[in-house]
């Protein structure tokens, strides 16, 4: 099967608790905590909490409740971290590495926000 699930994943740790994060937000579907590595001053990763490798499984097997859910934890993270348009930011870039292409690390879903300076063209 395309997306089969690895628990061991370190994302999947997180969400057990297993290991600490530094959480933005959350809600019953969603967890937003700040990359260890942020490559901008705001680096947010925003996670479903379901078991989905990647965006494309997400986008294709999530439930619509898990979808919403995930969206509008991706608004609150935005709000918190004050890079939104509608919340006195400049604004940020979301991405979505996935598979041997994108250059995914951690094969579950994970949505990066990052704000807080101008990005770079998106060349690479
Ligand atoms: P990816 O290429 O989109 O899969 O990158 C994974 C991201 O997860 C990367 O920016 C890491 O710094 C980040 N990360 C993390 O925040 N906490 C961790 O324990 C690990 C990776 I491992």
């Amino acid at each position: 099967m395309a997306f089969d699930y690895d628990d061991n994943n370190i994302f999947a740790k997180i969400l057990r608790n297993e290991i600490p994060n530094d959480t933005v937000a959350e809600n019953e579907h969603a967890l937003a905590f700040r990359d260890i590595r942020p490559q901008a001053p705001s680096h947010v990763l925003v996670i479903p909490k379901g078991r989905y490798v990647s965006y494309d499984d997400f986008a294709a097997n999530a439930s619509d409740a898990e979808i919403v859910g995930f969206t509008r934890l991706c608004a609150e993270a935005i709000a918190k971290e004050g890079v939104g348009l509608d919340s006195g930011g400049q604004g940020f870039r979301t991405v979505a590495n996935t598979g041997v292409h994108g250059v995914q690390e951690v094969p579950h879903y994970h949505l990066h926000i990052m704000g807080g300076r101008v990005m770079g063209p998106m060349l690479a």
